[in-house]
């Protein structure tokens, strides 16, 4: 990570900061590989940089892509050099790894942001308490965030996965999950700010984000994600994508998605501020 490109006037820029970390993953390896896939297709020139709401992003203006955070220890080293981009700049958008850096990045932005709400897209709650023994693998990070009191709310949305220990923690952590059984009953989220999202891409359907580690049939389409984040009208002030996983892709199509999301994230971001 070179801190020193955010040396920028305006505190508004969005930071880029990857996490290539995927130590945490229970079933497969290659979510590290994700940042730099998605940069790497991000900036193929195959596509623009504008988005749907309307903003044209420009590099080094609206966004600075600090580089990927060097990861020896899962806790420290996440959440302080995510706190060191949020002592420079107010909006930060985390590319993963696998969501156990949620835990961590998280932290670090529940510092700055004390009244904190997170809107978290997946199949899964990973809410487990703890996972084949360890508490912080990737199917446990929001247990951790809930009982440290990190943030003021957390709604989900994707779910298609609850086990009988999961139902236990949602109501012991007052979890909003709005599963995707709901959603296509038309149950929409209430959003409150600042907000931070976490988006796993498992929540979309396997045929549209075949490269991630875990295949849920059954999820979201892009386009519901991408009118989801443009109806926000609440301060978006950090998100992560997270569980890509190049080795499962195909054609990059994953990867674009990622591209794609990033993208419509800052542009709602820079709109905002
Ligand atoms: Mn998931």
């Amino acid at each position: 990570m070179d801190i020193n490109k955010l040396n920028v006037s305006n505190r508004e820029t969005v930071a880029i900061v990857g996490v290539p970390f995927d130590d945490k993953s229970s079933f497969m390896k290659g979510a590290a590989e994700g940042p730099d896939q998605i940069r790497l297709i991000m900036h193929d020139g195959s596509s623009n940089y504008s988005s749907e709401s309307g903003v044209v992003l420009e590099e080094d203006h609206h966004f600075v892509d600090v580089g990927n955070l060097d990861v020896k220890d899962y806790h420290s080293d996440i959440s302080n050099g995510v706190s060191q981009v949020l002592e420079q700049c107010n909006k930060a958008i985390i590319l993963g790894g696998d969501h156990s850096i949620a835990y961590p990045v998280i932290k670090a932005f529940s510092q700055k942001y004390p009244d904190l709400h997170i809107l978290q897209f997946d199949a899964h709650t990973d809410l487990y308490d703890e996972y084949e023994g360890d508490r912080y693998s990737h199917a446990c990070p929001f247990a951790r965030i809930m009982e440290e009191n990190l943030v003021r709310s957390l709604t989900q949305i994707g779910i298609r996965v609850v086990t009988p220990h999961q139902v236990e923690q949602q109501k012991k952590f007052k979890v909003d999950i709005i599963t995707m059984h709901d959603w296509y009953c038309n149950r929409k989220p209430s959003l409150r700010g600042p907000l931070y999202i976490s988006l796993d891409l498992d929540v979309f359907d396997p045929g549209f984000a075949p490269g991630v580690s875990h295949h849920e049939p059954g999820g979201m389409n892009p386009r519901e994600v991408i009118e989801l984040i443009l109806s926000i009208d609440v301060p978006l002030v950090g998100a992560d994508i997270v569980e890509l996983n190049p080795r499962r892709d195909h054609a990059g199509i994953t990867a674009m998605l990622a591209a794609k999301l990033l993208k419509e994230l800052m542009g709602k971001m820079v709109k905002q501020s």
